[in-house]
């Protein structure tokens, strides 16, 4: 069996300015991921800039800190058998234009610079900790049962 872990998500002020929370969101829900916590927010220039941090010596970093920081987003933290990779592979590539359809960037979005959500990368083993640590604190996730868990793992 996948083990269980916990990883973070965020629709982007694109995917907020588009009316695509509720999209987004039923998408994790029925796949069977549990929603540990959620909450809208604006993102402090600080935090964009230490989220981004891998970023910061690219051409693009500015521009990204500027469109994450420029209207609200829905940070969530979902839960799950192996669910930094499942909800990876339900997000795309970073490029819309790369993702298949059946993904949500590639469903939902056309460009690199408005792709629609952040998750963390699998690739990148703790980045789901560290995220969901930088815009959490420890008493905002919530443990608790959901009533389908007992059909959804073997
Ligand atoms: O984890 P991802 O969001 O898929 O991708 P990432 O961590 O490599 O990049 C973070 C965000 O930065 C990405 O969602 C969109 C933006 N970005 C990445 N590469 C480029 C970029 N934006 C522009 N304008 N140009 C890029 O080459």
């Amino acid at each position: 069996m996948s083990e269980r872990e916990r990883t973070f998500v965020m629709v982007k002020p694109d995917g907020v300015q588009r009316g695509l929370i509720g999209e987004i969101v039923s998408r994790f829900e029925e796949r069977g991921l549990k929603l540990v916590a959620g909450k809208f927010i604006e993102i402090p220039r600080e935090l964009a800039e230490e989220h981004y941090g891998e970023h910061s010596d690219k051409p693009f970093f500015d521009g990204l800190v500027d469109f994450i920081t420029s209207g609200p987003v829905f940070a969530m933290v979902w839960e799950g058998g192996d669910a930094t990779r499942q909800v990876r592979s339900m997000v795309g590539e970073t490029d819309p234009a790369e993702s298949p359809a059946g993904t949500i960037r590639g469903d939902l979005g056309l460009d690199l610079g408005r792709n629609v959500i952040h998750a963390s990368d699998h690739e990148d083993p703790g980045s789901n900790e560290r995220e969901i640590d930088l815009f959490f604190d420890e008493d905002e996730l919530v443990d608790y049962e959901r009533a389908d868990e007992g059909w959804l793992y073997e």
